[in-house]
C-alpha cells in the first residue's frame, strides 16, 4: 500500500514548530535579561518527501525503520554569533527535561572532509498526540553565523553537481571553509569588545523604546483630558 506521507510527517510538523517555540523563547528570556543571548536565530524543516526517498536509497534504510533510523526527518537549526556560543547552547540542551540527547556529533573540532562545520545533536521529543505520547528523533544543528554562511552555499551548489564537485570548486570551497573558520577565530578574539558594543547598543534601543512608551502615554492622557472639555463644549453649543 501507498504510504501516507502527510498523516506520517504530522507528528514530525509538530516536533519542529514546537522545538522553534522554545529555542527562541530561550532568545527572548536571555534578551529580557540583558545578557547575551547564545541563540541568535532559529530556523526548522521537515526534510521534504523525495528528500527522505533518497536518503532511504542511499542508506538502505527500510521504509519500516524510518523512525529509528532517519534521525533528520525533524530537523531544527540554530545560529549563533560565536564558537563558544555552538557548546553553550550543547549544554543548554543537555540540561533540558523535555527532550533527552541521544547523539552528538562535533563537526566544528572535526570538520568534514567538505569543510563542512556544525555541531549536530540528535535528541529524542516526546509530543502529545489526542490519546497518546510519540517520541520523535529530531537533528538539532548548531553554527556560527558563518559557518551557516559556508553551508549554505556549498549546499546549493550541490544542488548543481550533486556532490561530484569540479576539483577546482572543491578546493576552492575547501579554502572558504578555512576563511570562515578564520573568521569565527578572529571573531572570538575581540568577543569582549563586540558584546560590550551590543550591550550598549541593545541599552540605547530599550531607552528609547522607553521614550517612545512615555511620549506614547503622555499624549494619550492629554487627548483623554481634553476630550470631556471638548464634549462639553459640544453640549454647551446645543
Ligand atoms: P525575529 O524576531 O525576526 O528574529 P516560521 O517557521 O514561520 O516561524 P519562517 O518565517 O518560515 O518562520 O522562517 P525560518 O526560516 O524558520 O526563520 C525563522 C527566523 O530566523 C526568523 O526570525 C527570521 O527572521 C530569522 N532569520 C532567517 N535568516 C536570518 C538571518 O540571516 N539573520 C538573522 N538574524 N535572522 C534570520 P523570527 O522568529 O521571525 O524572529
Ligand atoms: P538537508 O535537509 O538537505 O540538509 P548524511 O546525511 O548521510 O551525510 P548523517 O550521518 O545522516 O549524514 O548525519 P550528519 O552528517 O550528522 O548530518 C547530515 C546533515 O548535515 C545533512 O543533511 C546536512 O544538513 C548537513 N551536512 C552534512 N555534511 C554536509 C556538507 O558537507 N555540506 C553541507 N552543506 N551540509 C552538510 P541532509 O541529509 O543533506 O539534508
Amino acid at each position: 500500500m501507498e504510504k501516507n506521507w502527510s498523516e506520517f510527517l504530522m507528528p514530525y510538523n509538530q516536533a519542529v514548530d514546537e522545538l522553534k517555540l522554545k529555542f527562541r523563547a530561550v532568545r527572548k528570556q536571555y534578551q529580557t535579561m540583558g545578557e547575551h543571548s547564545p541563540i541568535e536565530f532559529v530556523t526548522g524543516r521537515v526534510k521534504p518527501v523525495n528528500s527522505i526517498i533518497e536518503k532511504m536509497q542511499r542508506r538502505y534504510i527500510r521504509e519500516e525503520l524510518l523512525e529509528t533510523d532517519m534521525q533528520d526527518i525533524a530537523g531544527v537549526r540554530i545560529m549563533v554569533q560565536f564558537v563558544d556560543d555552538i557548546y553553550e547552547v550543547a549544554n543548554l540542551i543537555r540540561q533540558r527535561e523535555d527532550m533527552r540527547v541521544l547523539e552528538e556529533r562535533d563537526y566544528v573540532s572535526n570538520s568534514k572532509p567538505s569543510g563542512y562545520r556544525s555541531y549536530h545533536i540528535v535528541v529524542e521529543y516526546p509530543i502529545q498526540l489526542l490519546d497518546h505520547e510519540k517520541k520523535i528523533l529530531a537533528e538539532i544543528q548548531v553554527r556560527t553565523l558563518s559557518m551557516n554562511f559556508w553551508a549554505t552555499i556549498e549546499h546549493s551548489l550541490n544542488y548543481k553537481y550533486q556532490g561530484e564537485f569540479p576539483e577546482d570548486i572543491s578546493t576552492r570551497l575547501k579554502r572558504t571553509a578555512e576563511a570562515s573558520f578564520m573568521l569565527d577565530q578572529e571573531m572570538s578574539e575581540i568577543r569582549e569588545e563586540v558584546q560590550e558594543a551590543q550591550r550598549i547598543y541593545a541599552a540605547g534601543q530599550a531607552e528609547n523604546k522607553q521614550i517612545t512608551n512615555d511620549h506614547s502615554t503622555k499624549e494619550r492622557s492629554e487627548n483623554q483630558t481634553t476630550k470631556p472639555l471638548d464634549d462639553n463644549k459640544t453640549d454647551g453649543d446645543k
